[in-house]
């Protein structure tokens, strides 16, 4: 365990993510409406509250008039949100081309289909070049809110230039990087083009972390294999400077799910489901973004053919799918929400009866009381995502649970298999067979043996909080630097 001892009363840190947490939306020349937003970052991050936190990112709104962008900066400002500021066509290339057509599925083991990835490959030199464009955006904004002593901390795949041109402006600033999707195996990150240039540019940085020791593990051998440097236990060495490489495996604010369960909004909301639900036996419970990587079509089959094995399940389990849509621009995932809707109507006109149907599935993102309260009441989660950083929901479900115990089924390609692992049904989720069986063994599990998994899943998710995470990234941060003054005065 590390100390927190580098960690100064009220440090002041910022953190720079493609996305500020918040949409904007204009509602007059110079008035906006600002809406909190999903994921997985925006969850784990909120709950950091032992820094002095200025956010830095994109508002996900494209303003170009210097009234609109005055107006917005000081209504974000006054949160302690700090816009980058993209155009249009900076947006598509960067983030709907580089970020999320080449790096996100390339990271999450996904082939595009054919035709995509030669598209891909034909503007992949543009949109690398909109890649390097807005991290220098973002690296222009860092600078100027930066101020002497702050640490600065990097996140996620959007932002792999950042290190790189903040240390070229200022080679004293203590910078972090961290990655919340996996870090794919060395034999496909060389696939892709311009490999090189994005490892050099991470390597930039003070210390890098990932969520599993195997994402770090993969990331070194990268840079061994690619680049002909030294890997070491520490991390990747480059004739005498070490970067440090590490796994910090991120976690939920699970006080405030755990105090939400207590309040009269989410005691509401549970008795309204529990009516609705008065015809089942049991509700299990999927809650993804509606995204390739989360396996939801693998999901559904499995639960078909569960109803088709276990006859007399039919009419007494329910899975309710809640899947808030992602990316809408993207061909991939207009596809994946047809083929998903195909598949819904498919099993539940099979299955269903004039009354009820199988599945009550929602495209849409839900209120923070109102997920609590499914969280709470529903019998099983079932997590089958094809691969995931972490995956933060099996982590909520864990905290929302204590009263019940549910059973939680988890894919072993979620880092969280890692955590979790002892306490959940560990599954394959390409084996629908598998998970098929696994559901019949969550539904009919004895109470006995989901107390013991529940008890060993709850101990893990209030102690490895994002507080803790936070911390831990920040004091070693500070150790690494601390480490690397020391190694020049020797
Ligand atoms: P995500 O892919 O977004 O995060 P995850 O970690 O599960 O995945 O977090 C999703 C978050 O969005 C959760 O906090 C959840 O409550 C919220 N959410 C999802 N669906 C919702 C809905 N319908 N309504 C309301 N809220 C919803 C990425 C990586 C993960 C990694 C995190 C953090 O892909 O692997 O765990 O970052 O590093």
């Amino acid at each position: 365990a590390l100390s927190a001892k580098h960690v100064r009363e009220k440090q002041r840190l910022l953190v720079v993510a493609n996305r500020l947490p918040v949409s904007a939306t204009r509602k007059g020349e110079s008035s906006w409406a600002l809406e909190l937003s999903a994921g997985g970052l925006v969850s784990a991050l909120l709950g950091v509250r032992q820094f002095e936190t200025r956010w830095i990112g994109w508002p996900g709104v494209n303003v170009q008039d210097d009234k609109g962008q005055k107006s917005l900066s000081s209504a974000l400002e006054e949160k302690g949100f700090i816009p980058v500021f993209l155009d249009e066509e900076t947006v598509d290339q960067y983030y709907n081309g580089y970020c999320n057509n080449v790096l996100w599925p390339l990271f999450h083991y996904i082939g595009l289909q054919q035709e995509d990835r030669l598209a891909a490959t034909r503007s992949l030199q543009s949109q690398f070049s909109a890649y390097k464009r807005a991290n220098r955006l973002f690296a222009e904004v860092v600078l100027s809110q930066y101020q002497d002593g702050d640490v600065v901390w990097c996140h996620d795949y959007h932002l792999m230039f950042l290190p790189k041109f903040l240390k070229e402006a200022n080679s004293r600033m203590k910078l972090g990087w961290f990655l919340h999707t996996p870090f794919p195996s060395s034999e496909i990150y060389r696939t892709l083009p311009l490999r090189s240039e994005l490892l050099k540019a991470v390597l930039t940085a003070d210390l890098i972390g990932f969520h599993t020791y195997d994402y770090a593990r993969h990331f070194v051998s990268a840079c061994t294999r690619i680049l002909g440097l030294e890997g070491t236990p520490e991390g990747v060495e480059d004739q005498g400077k070490l970067t440090r490489v590490a796994a910090f495996p991120i976690g939920i604010d699970s006080e405030r799910f755990i105090k939400a369960l207590e309040t009269d909004m989410v005691r509401s909301h549970i008795q309204k489901l529990r009516g609705r639900f008065a015809g089942r036996k049991q509700v299990m419970l999927g809650v993804d973004r509606l995204d390739m990587i989360k396996g939801i079509p693998q999901k559904l089959l499995a639960f078909e053919k569960f109803l088709e094995e276990s006859p007399e399940w039919q009419d007494k389990v329910l899975l309710v799918q809640i899947a808030v849509p992602t990316r809408t621009d993207v061909h991939e995932y207009q596809r994946l929400t047809s083929q998903v809707h195909e598949i819904v109507g498919r099993i539940n006109g099979r299955f269903g009866t004039l009354g009820t149907v199988p599945i009550h599935h929602l495209d849409r993102s839900l209120e923070f009381h109102e997920l609590c309260a499914l969280y709470a009441i529903t019998d099983v989660l079932l997590v089958t995502s094809l691969r995931d950083g972490m995956n933060l929901v099996s982590y909520e479900y864990v905290a929302c649970q204590n009263t019940k115990k549910g059973v939680l089924i988890l894919s072993e390609f979620a880092g969280a298999a890692q955590s979790l692992g002892a306490g959940a049904i560990l599954i394959n989720p390409w084996n629908i067979s598998e998970v098929a069986a696994s559901i019949e063994d969550a539904l009919t599990m004895k109470e006995v043996e989901r107390k013991e998994r529940h008890r060993h899943n709850f101990m893990h998710v209030t102690t490895h909080t994002a507080q803790v995470w936070a911390d831990t990234f920040v004091s070693e941060l500070n150790d690494t630097i601390v480490e690397a003054e020391l190694r020049t005065l020797r």
